[in-house]
């Protein structure tokens, strides 16, 4: 495996899923949002998310009345989530380097326009292990900065295949996607980006 790209400490392997894979996985997204219908989360400002989001795994990330948890059920559906496909399991095999599987897959769904602003994702409960994200589709300009938000930040473009782990000292860094080369992509009739992010949840 090619060395991966070091973005203030987020490693990021470019081109590690191939076409295939990347078929496989959307296929699988596919199957697990027609159980855990995509939501717009509606943040603690009251605003309506640009992203859609739903979750595969023993818990879901989603916000309730402002408050960002996470929930053993689909909001709405009232249903447990359903599993985490095995060919993103493997991914995560892959490339996580921890012991056990993850608790959760957040699966956020990027339509033309959308962008997620500057985060950390701090709803775990416990940051010894990483998370490791999956991008497929559309390109998106994905800034990382530091453990405050202030901190400055630097930019890449994240393709369709690319993977990009944040652990150690990066685990707790600011993130976000600025941007989508809406329909550049392929992957995705019609255009649109879908990242999953798998977490292991205390
Ligand atoms: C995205 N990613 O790529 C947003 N979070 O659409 C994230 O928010 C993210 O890439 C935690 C770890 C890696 C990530
Ligand atoms: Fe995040």
């Amino acid at each position: 495996m090619t060395p991966p790209l070091d973005l203030k400490g987020v490693l990021i392997f470019r081109g590690l899923l191939d076409p295939a894979r990347q078929r496989e996985l959307v296929a699988a997204v596919r199957g697990a949002l027609a159980e855990a219908p995509l939501i717009r989360p509606v943040t603690a400002w009251g605003k309506p998310m640009s992203v859609r989001m739903s979750s595969a795994g023993r818990v879901g990330w989603v916000i309730d009345r402002g408050r960002y948890r996470y929930a053993d059920r689909h909001p709405d559906a009232g249903r447990q989530w359903p599993a985490i496909p095995e060919a993103a399991l493997a991914v995560w095999r892959e490339i996580a380097d921890w012991p056990d599987p993850p608790d959760s897959m957040l699966i956020n769904w990027y339509g033309e326009g959308a962008r997620m602003g500057l985060h950390r994702d701090a709803d775990e409960g416990r940051f010894d292990a990483p998370v490791v994200s999956v991008s497929l589709g559309d390109p998106a300009l994905f800034r990382v900065g530091g453990l405050e938000r202030s901190d400055p930040t630097a930019s890449v473009w994240l393709n369709s295949g690319d993977v990009a782990v944040l652990g150690g000292a990066a685990r707790l860094a600011y993130h976000g996607i600025d941007r989508l080369r809406f329909g550049a992509g392929g992957l995705l009739p019609g255009g649109g980006r879908i990242n999953l992010t798998f977490r292991v949840v205390a």
